[in-house]
């Protein structure tokens, strides 16, 4: 996309200054992330995020900008309390409205960019696992008392895994690019395993886990951090908040922090789950996430099981289809990503002792039993 375009696209928004620089930004697999720099006639200058809403993901893009209006406002009238935590800010159109939809049919949005923060995609230094853990959990502390109505549910089954798997089996069934021969190891990986699928899903249909209202999407590279404190002090990507379960949030967080090797590694050999990590982000979750069931502090460790799982579900279903979700950046990586998920799986499979021991020493060391 050319600096024009991204003009013709800011002019609709009041944000200060003149574009000088316009590059893209972040590792983020959905939308179109652009860092763009301004500066005023008088030399003053501003950072933005100008981001392109993926409308194929987020099929109601006016609702994901309703949601996080109601997010920011809720976040912004906490401040007080929380004077470390920095709350993305939106910038409006000249008309108010806080995106616009082009001719093209394209849905763009502009944040205030948040300078003086680190991002990591994978992290190997336990503070940092605990501070993204702390910050997780702060930030589902501070979204509890959202006032009504319920949060629309941007992308409807999200976190459903057995919804997962049967879309899983259906795009096996349909093989539409004759894939299925590649990945008859990982069909038969996830088969072994589908009288999983639905236990917490189970558990929350029976009343033992509650709703609540989750980020979704709580990989480390969407926590931001300070980098001389190290310490987490901004929690991004808000486009999945929506109802949904804590346990989802913790697994998917562990989900990158444990794991040793990239998501894309291609040899799994190097994919490795790192305990230490995972005792960080047990402590870090339960030191700050007060409201926490014994029901869900039970299910911390199967959390940490299952979302390597569906979402090593997910990129393999992508593979399947032809990789229309996820952005791929060369022909297998969805299947990459698929064995580097399956990999930990099986790697989490034999630390669940030790996982649960975990659980057990940090919940009684901060108090909840
Ligand atoms: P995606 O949905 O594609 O993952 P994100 O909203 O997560 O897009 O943005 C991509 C990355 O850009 C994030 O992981 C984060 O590191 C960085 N980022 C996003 N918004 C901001 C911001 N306002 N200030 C600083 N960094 C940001
Ligand atoms: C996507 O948007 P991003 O890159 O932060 C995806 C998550 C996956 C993740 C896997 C809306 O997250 O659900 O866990 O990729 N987001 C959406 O890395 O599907
Ligand atoms: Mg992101």
């Amino acid at each position: 996309m050319n600096q024009n375009t991204i003009e013709e696209i800011l002019e609709s928004f009041a944000f200060q200054g003149k574009v000088v620089k316009a590059e893209p930004f972040g590792s983020g697999h959905i939308n179109d992330t652009i860092r763009v720099k301004t500066e005023t006639p008088g030399g003053e200058t501003f950072r933005y995020t100008l981001q392109r809403i993926n409308h194929a993901v987020f099929r109601q893009p006016q609702q994901v900008m309703d949601n996080i209006e109601r997010t920011l406002a809720h976040l912004n009238s906490k401040v007080e309390q929380f004077p470390d935590v920095k709350v993305l800010k939106l910038i409006h159109t000249k008309e108010g409205r806080n995106c616009v939809r082009t001719f093209a049919g394209k849905w763009w949005r502009v944040y205030e960019f948040i300078d003086n923060v680190e991002s990591y995609d994978n992290v190997r230094d336990p503070n940092v696992v605990y501070e993204a853990a702390r910050g997780f959990a702060q930030f589902q502390n501070m979204m509890a008392d959202l006032p009504a109505p319920r949060l629309y549910e941007t992308i409807p089954y999200f976190h459903c895994t057995p919804m997962r798997y049967a879309t899983l089996e259906e795009a096996a069934f349909l093989d539409l690019r004759n894939r299925l021969n590649d990945v008859m190891p990982e069909m038969e990986f996830v088969r072994s395993r589908r009288h999983l699928v639905a236990h917490l899903l189970n558990r929350y249909l029976r009343g033992q886990i509650p709703e609540r209202i989750t980020h979704n999407d709580t990989k480390i590279n969407n926590a931001l951090f300070d980098p001389t404190s190290k310490k987490c002090v901004a929690v991004v990507d808000l486009d999945t908040i929506m109802p949904g379960l804590a346990l989802y949030d913790f697994g998917d967080m562990c989900r990158t922090t444990c794991n040793t090797a990239d998501e894309s590694e291609p040899d799994t050999e190097s994919v490795q789950f790192d305990i230490k990590m995972f005792e960080a982000a047990v402590s870090g979750y339960l030191d700050t996430a007060r409201f926490l069931t014994q029901a869900e502090i039970q299910e911390l460790t199967f959390s940490a099981w299952l979302l390597p799982f569906m979402i090593g579900i997910r990129f393999l279903t992508d593979y399947l289809q032809g990789d229309t979700y996820f952005k791929t950046h060369y022909p297998k990586q969805n299947l990459d990503r698929c064995r580097t998920q399956f990999k930990l799986v099986e790697r989490i499979e034999t630390y669940r002792e030790e996982m649960h021991a975990i659980v057990q020493r940090c919940a009684k060391a901060t108090g909840h039993n």
